[in-house]
């Protein structure tokens, strides 16, 4: 998507500047905003980012926005960063319009997934820069990965679980 809209707006700019697009091209381009929505969408039983999948450039910055009032956050996996990089947790987004961000200074893949929703697919995936998927991979310690367990442990232990919209309670309605 990102590709196609920079198509439309190189063609734009070659009716104004004949010849010199190719230097422009070469110049570093200042840090662009990438929007992410979070969807809730209840009557189909579906939370998920929208785009799922984003390619930027070293140094842009992601913006996720909660699109409902319904709680979302967004956090990497263990290995869902760059050997080097860094992993990002967001805060839970709570309100309708709420909105986190995260620049992205190193070149890479990040995987990343909502806490609450990771059980229906709530994920999205950020490439960075021109680094192909495989090359980038991260091996978390093991003690990354039991902190990570506990944190998912420690989630779905709350008890105010049940104020999250689920499966459970969509399949309850319909079956009314
Ligand atoms: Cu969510």
């Amino acid at each position: 998507m990102t590709r196609t809209r920079n198509v439309g707006i190189v063609a734009a700019l070659s009716v104004f500047c004949f010849g010199c697009v190719g230097d422009m091209a070469q110049e570093a381009r200042a840090p662009q905003e990438h929007i992410v929505t979070a969807v809730s969408d209840i009557d189909e039983m579906r939370m998920y980012f929208e785009p799922r999948r984003l390619e930027i450039a070293v140094g842009d910055t992601v913006t996720w926005v909660n699109e409902e009032a319904i709680e979302h956050n967004m956090m990497s996996y263990p290995d869902g960063y760059p050997e080097g990089g860094e992993g990002f947790e967001s805060p839970f987004l709570e309100k309708a319009g709420e909105t986190w961000s995260h620049t992205f200074d190193q070149a890479g893949v990040y995987e990343y997934h909502c806490l609450p929703h990771m059980i229906m697919g709530m994920r999205g995936t950020v490439f960075v820069g021109d680094t192909p998927e495989e090359a980038t991979r991260r091996k978390p310690s093991r003690d990354q990965v039991w902190a990570y367990r506990e944190r998912l442990l420690e989630y779905f232990a709350q008890e105010d679980i049940d104020a999250f919209p689920r499966a459970s309670q969509v399949f309850t309605k319909t079956s009314n």
